[in-house]
C-alpha cells in the first residue's frame, strides 16, 4: 500500500493529548493529520476508510525511548530482531522506538552505526531513532560523536557505569564525555550501577556457593544503583550536562533523581523507569525453578522490596520520574540456561515492549494514580520533546505524523507468553489481568492493527532522525546560564 492511500477518518472519539482531553473526529492524510476537530467542520472525502472510536481514547502512538533488538549481548543476540520486535511493538500500540546502537570496546561509532542502520533498515514495522553507547573514550570516539549529531542525525549518547571491563567507562571518561556532548549540545544517557561494587561482589558471591539467579540481585542491591545514580548526577552538572538516566529501577535511586531534579530546579535530570520496574518486581529471583527466576535478570535489577512498583509510579505521577520505556532485550530460556550454575552469566534483558502501554496504563491510570493525559506524556510525548522529534511525533494536532493508538479504556486482556508477539519463550507479566487495549493502531496512517487484528509491513518503518538541541531541555539551561 503506498503512502498515498494512508487516508483515515477516526470519528466519535475522544483526543487525548499530553496537556488536553477533548471530544473531536481526526482525518489523516497520507499519513499526516490534516485534521483536528468537530464532524460539522469537515468534509470527508470520498472512499476514506472510517474509524468509529466511540467510547475510545485518541492518542499519540507510544514511542519507546528504550529497546536492544537483535544486540549481540553476553555472548549471544537477543531473540527478538527489528521485525519480530518492531511488530511486538505495533501491537501493544507503541508506534516508534529509540534503539541503542552499541559499538563492541573499541570499535568505531560510526560502523556501529552503519551497522544498526542496515539491521533495522529492511525490517522496521514502525518508525525508529538511534542512541549510541559510548562503550570507551579517545579522540578518535570525541570526533565521531560530532560526526553523529551533525550528519547521523543521533542526539543521545549512553555511557556504563557498570559492566566493569567490557562498557564501563570511569569518572575522568565520564566528566570528559559529558562536555562533549554539551558542546554539542546533544544528551548524555548513563546505565547508573556502581561497576566496581558490582564487581568484587559477584566474586564473593559465587565463593560463598551462590551461584543462581538469586545472586544477581544480592550483587547489585538498591544502594550500588543509587550510589552510581548520584555521581552520575553530580559529574553531568559539573560540565553543566543534561542527563538522562536510564531504567531507575529502586525507590533509593528515585529518590536521588528526585532530590537532584529539586537541586538543580528542574533542569538537567530526566528520570526513565520501565514497564518491568511497574508491573513485577524482584521476588522472582528466589523462585526455585531457574527458567522463571532467570527469565526476571535484568539490570539494573527488580527489587525484592515489593512496595516499589507502585512507589515508582507515584514518582511518574509527581514528575521526579519523566517518562517510561521498556528496555526490551529478549531471550529465550535457552538462551538464559548460559547463565546455569553461574548467575553472572545469566544474559540481562526482559520484554516490555508490547506490554509497556497496557502495565502503565493498568498501575497507573486504572489505579487511579495518573490521569490519561499523564499517560499519554510518560508513554509518547515527553521522549518526543526530550529527543526532539515533537510535534511531528507525540501529539494528535494538525500537521503531526498520524501515529495514533485508539484506546479501549476498559477492554481487558491477560498477559501471557503464549498470545505475546515477542520471539521469547517468557513474559516477566505473565498473566497479568489489564485494562487498555488498543483496537486500533495506526503507523503514519497505515492501520496496523485494525479492531485488534494486526497486520504490520515488514520495512514499512522509516529512520527518524534526532536534531540536537531540544528545546525541552536546553532552553532551561541557556536561559539560566545567561542571568
Ligand atoms: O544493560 C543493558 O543496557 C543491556 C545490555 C542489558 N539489558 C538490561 O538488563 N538492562
Ligand atoms: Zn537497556
Amino acid at each position: 500500500m503506498s503512502s498515498a492511500e494512508h487516508s483515515v477518518y477516526i470519528k466519535n472519539g475522544k483526543v487525548v493529548n499530553d496537556d488536553e482531553e477533548f471530544m473531536a473526529d481526526v482525518l489523516i492524510e497520507n499519513g499526516i493529520i490534516k485534521f483536528v476537530g468537530a464532524a460539522a467542520d469537515i468534509k470527508v472525502p470520498e472512499g476514506v476508510r472510517t474509524i468509529d472510536a466511540a467510547g475510545q481514547l485518541v492518542m499519540p502512538g507510544g514511542i519507546d525511548p528504550h529497546t536492544h533488538m537483535e544486540l549481540p549481548c553476553m555472548d549471544t543476540v537477543t531473540i527478538d530482531d527489528f521485525y519480530g520486535g518492531t511488530r511486538a511493538a505495533v501491537a501493544g500500540g507503541t508506534t516508534m522506538i529509540i534503539d541503542f546502537a552499541l559499538p563492541d570496546k573499541y570499535e568505531s561509532m560510526l560502523v556501529a552505526y552503519d551497522k544498526w542502520r542496515s539491521r533495522a533498515d529492511p525490517k522496521v514495522c514502525c518508525d525508529y531513532g538511534l542512541h549510541m553507547g559510548i562503550t570507551w573514550w579517545s579522540e578518535q570516539v570525541s570526533a565521531e560523536l560530532g560526526v553523529l549529531c551533525k550528519e547521523r542525525g543521533v542526539n543521545s549518547f549512553k555511557s556504563y557505569m557498570a559492566y566493569k571491563g567490557v562498557y564501563q567507562l570511569n569518572d575522568t571518561e565520564l566528566l570528559d564525555s559529558f562536555e562533549r556532548i554539551r558542546s554539542l549540545h546533544a544528551l548524555a544517557m548513563v546505565h547508573a550501577e556502581n561497576g566496581d561494587i558490582i564487581a568484587k561482589n559477584e566474586k564473593r558471591l559465587l565463593a560463598q556457593g551462590i551461584t543462581g539467579p538469586e545472586g544477581h540481585e544480592l550483587s547489585r542491591q538498591e544502594e550500588v544503583e543509587a550510589e552510581a545514580v548520584h555521581r552520575a548526577c553530580i559529574l553531568a552538572h559539573q560540565v553543566d550536562c543534561p542527563l538522562y538516566v536510564v531504567h531507575v529501577m529502586s525507590k533509593s535511586a528515585g529518590i536521588e533523581i528526585a532530590r537532584a531534579r529539586q537541586r538543580y530546579q528542574g533542569k538537567y535530570i530526566i528520570g526513565e523507569t520501565l514497564a518491568a520496574g511497574l508491573g513485577t518486581d524482584g521476588t522472582h529471583y528466589h523462585c526455585n525453578h531457574f527458567a522463571h527466576a532467570a527469565g526476571h535478570v535484568m539490570s539494573p535489577p527488580l527489587r525484592p522490596d515489593t512496595t516499589t512498583p507502585e512507589f515508582l509510579m507515584k514518582l511518574l505521577a509527581n514528575n521526579d520520574l519523566s517518562l517510561t520505556g521498556s528496555d526490551n532485550c529478549t531471550y529465550t530460556t535457552k538462551q538464559k540456561e548460559l547463565g546455569l550454575g553461574n548467575f553472572t552469566k545469566i544474559p540481562n534483558g526482559i520484554n516490555g515492549v508490547e506490554d509497556r502501554l497496557s502495565v502503565v496504563w493498568e498501575k497507573g491510570v486504572h489505579s487511579g494514580l495518573i490521569d490519561p493525559c499523564r499517560f499519554v506524556s510518560i508513554t509518547s510525548t515527553t521522549a518526543a520533546k526530550i529527543f526532539n522529534i515533537y510535534p511531528q511525533k507525540g501529539r494528535i494536532a494538525v500537521g503531526s505524523d498520524a501515529d495514533i493508538v485508539v484506546w479501549d479504556p476498559e477492554a481487558t486482556r491477560t498477559i501471557s507468553k503464549h498470545t505475546h508477539h515477542h520471539a521469547c519463550d517468557f513474559n516477566i507479566f505473565e498473566g497479568m489481568v489489564v485494562h487498555g487495549v488498543p483496537k486500533y493502531v495506526l503507523v503514519r496512517g497505515r492501520i496496523c492493527v485494525d479492531n485488534g487484528t494486526l497486520n504490520v509491513e515488514k520495512g514499512y518503518g522509516r529512520f527518524v532522525p534526532t536534531p540536537v538541541r531540544s528545546a525541552f531541555i536546553y532552553d532551561r539551561i541557556e536561559t539560566s546560564t545567561s542571568q
